[in-house]
């Protein structure tokens, strides 16, 4: 194996978003583009001109076309960079929180993860990398910031001249002087879930008759859910659908919401609906919950979970605490404040519940962008979030309904909805937020809409653990009864900008828990367009996505 020096240049917006950097398939497919990223990575990670002596790193992908392009050149860096192991999932496939649990059981110094999540893929699709460290989670800002700051100001990248390494067989190869291991993906992951949860109470379920489907929608869940519920717990062959990894995902946006997953809401709603129903991402990492005729709302789940938690094994000694993102509903800190347990908020992206988690303050975390997890990885889990509902059904013998509705009666009804505004010119967003920012000190004390405003602020947060500060974080603008409508900017599109609103209002009336919700909460929509002109400023009459 002889090291390559090779050259590169300074791209354009290598910028760290949300979860990584994602951009379109052509974009990575410039040469030398991903490597860039990457070199500045270790340069980073390492020093530059030092090596990895000694480390182990952790690589796979969600299986989305361009990924295994993508392996074999960071294998070639990872060698050139004297890694003395990398464990490679079988098919160059890991699921994001198996990648994590790879890192974490393997004690590896980290973990490069190939993908878009829910983002489309195929050529025309997007694809995404991102580095995860030791812990198993996302790389704090101070990493991908300084990364980022490395991309713009190299001049040269180092791989080795040797050929693509096999990957569909498990086993070890030498790369020079670094050893290739290609690893059952789905088995560290099983054994973690197994520790978690109570699978005779699970199997005991299916044994009865219970029935589940579970839409993989063409993405790398689909091996682990297949695995995992068919496999050990005796779920019915055919209870995972859409369970083959496809590089283009049929097409089809892996996005586990509603709006994307028409045909599994479908099924929910006919009259021969299965039990329960569940959905994951492209990199498995998220989960959508339905009951018969009945869809779960991700902030109700966290709440949900976090209630019943000392009921399932893992969690039997009760919670340290519990974190959400902030703009996710207020369900969750109602349930912790009855169980007498802190809820932090935090900003949006898995990142900011890494410190919390490894410091022992919080145990389980969720987002309202179907994404739930706990300590047991770091990283959100869409099986884990699936089966803890499976145990929790079987060991209370309520329906994933009456779990909600439970939760309702105690706690009241936090009426939510997300509304997106997708591919708006950025200019045009960056507009809208800047004038709404610039707005915001007026607000309090106004009447707007109709709306009395009590306070708003552009959301900051400093982490208790290493008191890194983030701020610009989101608008919030909320109403004397603790209504309130955030808007933000994603930071995971590849066109144009995508604006988030989300809306929150707290029902405590039981007898109007089951109004329609987007009626609910329509004074809240015309305070959001009141306060921020989103027509206007967008040229969008009404929202691309409603969830
Ligand atoms: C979105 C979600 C956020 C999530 C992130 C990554 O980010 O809102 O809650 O953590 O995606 O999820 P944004 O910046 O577009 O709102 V995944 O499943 O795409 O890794
Ligand atoms: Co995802």
């Amino acid at each position: 194996m002889n090291i390559q020096t090779l050259p590169t240049r300074p791209f354009e917006g290598q910028q760290p978003g949300t979860s990584g950097l994602r951009k379109k398939v052509t974009v990575f497919q410039q040469p030398a583009y991903l490597e860039n990223f990457v070199q500045a990575l270790f340069d980073e990670l390492h020093g530059p001109g030092q090596q990895a002596r000694g480390q182990a790193l952790v690589l796979g992908g969600d299986g989305r076309f361009h990924n295994r392009v993508a392996i074999q050149a960071i294998l070639r860096m990872a060698a050139a960079r004297g890694y003395a192991r990398v464990l490679v999932g079988q098919g160059g496939i890991l699921s994001t929180p198996a990648a994590s649990a790879v890192i974490r059981r393997h004690r590896a110094s980290g973990g490069i993860i190939l993908s878009a999540s829910h983002n489309p893929g195929g050529p025309e699709g997007d694809f995404g990398i991102k580095y995860n460290t030791a812990n198993g989670g996302p790389a704090p800002e101070r990493l991908t910031g300084a990364v980022y700051r490395r991309t713009l100001s190299l001049s040269h990248y180092q791989t080795c001249d040797a050929p693509d390494m096999a990957l569909d067989a498990l086993g070890s190869q030498a790369l020079g002087e670094t050893l290739v291991e290609v690893i059952d993906p789905v088995a560290d992951h099983a054994a973690v879930m197994r520790g978690l949860f109570d699978f005779d109470a699970i199997r005991g379920l299916f044994a009865r008759g219970f029935r589940l489907h579970y839409d993989a929608m063409w993405a790398v869940g689909g091996p682990y859910a297949r695995a995992v519920l068919e496999g050990e717990l005796g779920a019915p062959a055919g209870t995972v659908a859409h369970a083959m990894p496809l590089e283009d995902f049929g097409g089809l946006h892996p996005d586990p919401n509603p709006a994307n997953a028409p045909e599994l809401v479908e099924r929910m709603f006919a009259a021969d609906a299965p039990d329960m129903g569940a959905a994951s991402d492209g990199d498995a990492d998220r989960n959508m919950v339905l009951g018969r005729g009945f869809v779960v709302s991700p902030s109700d789940s966290l709440a949900v979970l976090a209630a019943h938690a000392h009921r399932v094994p893992g969690y039997r000694q009760g919670l340290a605490g519990v974190a959400r993102s902030m703009p996710t509903s207020t369900a969750a800190d109602r349930v912790a404040r009855a169980l007498g347990v802190p809820c932090h908020e935090t900003p949006t992206g898995w990142k900011f519940f890494g410190n919390l988690l490894d410091a022992g303050q919080v145990t389980l975390c969720g987002e309202e962008s179907y994404g739930t997890g706990s300590n047991h990885v770091r990283e959100k889990d869409g099986l884990w979030a699936v089966l803890f509902w499976l145990n929790l059904v079987a060991v209370t013998g309520q329906s994933v309904e009456q779990l909600v509705r439970g939760l309702w009666r105690e706690h009241g009804r936090c009426v939510y909805s997300r509304h997106d505004y997708e591919a708006i010119p950025t200019e045009r967003a960056e507009r809208l937020m800047a004038q709404l920012r610039e707005r915001l000190p007026t607000l309090a004390g106004q009447t707007i809409a109709g709306q009395a405003i009590a306070w708003a602020d552009d959301f900051a947060y400093t982490d208790p653990v290493d008191g890194s500060r983030s701020e610009h974080q989101g608008v919030r603008v909320v109403l004397a009864d603790s209504s309130r409508v955030v808007l933000r900017l994603s930071g995971t599109g590849t066109e144009g900008a995508t604006l988030r609103v989300y809306l929150e209002r707290h029902e405590p009336d039981p007898a109007r828990h089951d109004l329609p919700v987007q009626q609910a909460l329509a004074p809240l929509v015309a305070l959001a367009e009141a306060v921020a002109r989103i027509r206007p400023h967008t040229g969008m009459e009404r929202p691309s996505v409603t969830s």
